[in-house]
């Protein structure tokens, strides 16, 4: 489930490993370049985590962020 707080939607994901996690990073790249949107990230091993905010628009939450959301969601595995 994403959580939104402090202006931002977070999420955790794990994976089997590094190799997996960094494949779904790949495929979220690549979706988030297609729609001018970019997240903050980070990348431990198998681990991944969000969050989004809209810069542009005063570093909230907006419907931009909701949409990431919900493709990202459509990445994994
Ligand atoms: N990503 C996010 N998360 N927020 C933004 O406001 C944003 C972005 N703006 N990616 C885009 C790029 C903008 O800076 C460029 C110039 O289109």
């Amino acid at each position: 489930m994403w959580k939104e707080e402090k202006n931002k939607l977070y999420k955790k994901f794990e994976f089997k490993n590094f190799s997996e996690a960094f494949g779904f990073m790949t495929r979220v790249a690549i979706e988030a370049e297609k729609m001018n949107h970019h997240p903050e990230w980070t990348n431990v091993y198998n681990r991944v985590e969000f969050w989004l905010s809209t810069h542009d628009a005063g570093d909230i939450v907006t419907d931009k962020d909701r949409k990431l959301a919900q493709k990202i969601d459509s990445l994994v595995s």
